[in-house]
């Protein structure tokens, strides 16, 4: 399943409008995760504060975010584009790849909240494709 140039450009349009909102896309995106699917706060528990808005979460959405914007710049080559950030979950971080999924998807559930008028059924779809392709491209150093 590979992106079309439509799908890239889509992403790219919509993401320019995401932009300025980063940080608070990636900590709600983040406690929303922790909340709803508790089982991935075992790769946290060294935090001291997996709350709502406290500064570990603040601080990983927004690093969480600088990842996906790396995503955007390199969506024409996820698979090298990501391989760094890849090995780093697999060996080193230990993440079960199901999780990437996950944030994807609690990802498409805040950008739905926070941009309901640009969230259209198209950019819903074109995301949809593009976070399952970093999904993919950040599971390619586990096999
Ligand atoms: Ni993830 C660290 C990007 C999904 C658990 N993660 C990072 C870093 C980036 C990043 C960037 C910082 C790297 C560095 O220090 O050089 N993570 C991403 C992206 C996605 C993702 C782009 C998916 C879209 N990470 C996940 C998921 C989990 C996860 C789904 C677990 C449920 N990541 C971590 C953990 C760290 C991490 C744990 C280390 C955080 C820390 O502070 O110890």
């Amino acid at each position: 399943m590979s992106l079309s140039d439509k799908d890239k450009s889509t992403v790219k349009a919509f993401w320019a409008k995401v932009t300025p909102k980063a940080e608070e896309v990636g900590a709600e995106a983040l406690f929303r995760m922790l909340t709803v699917y508790p089982q991935t706060k075992t790769y946290f528990s060294h935090w001291s504060d997996i709350s709502k808005g406290s500064a570990q979460v603040k601080n990983h959405g927004k690093t969480v975010m600088g990842g996906v914007e790396e995503a955007v710049n390199k969506i024409d080559d996820l698979t090298n584009g990501l391989l760094s950030l890849s090995e780093l979950h697999a060996f080193q971080l230990r993440v079960d790849p199901t999780n990437f999924k996950i944030l994807a998807h609690n990802l498409l559930v805040v950008l739905a909240s926070m941009f309901p008028a640009d969230f259209t059924p198209e950019v819903h779809m074109c995301l949809d494709k593009f976070l399952a392709a970093v999904a993919l491209a950040l599971s390619e150093k586990y096999r």
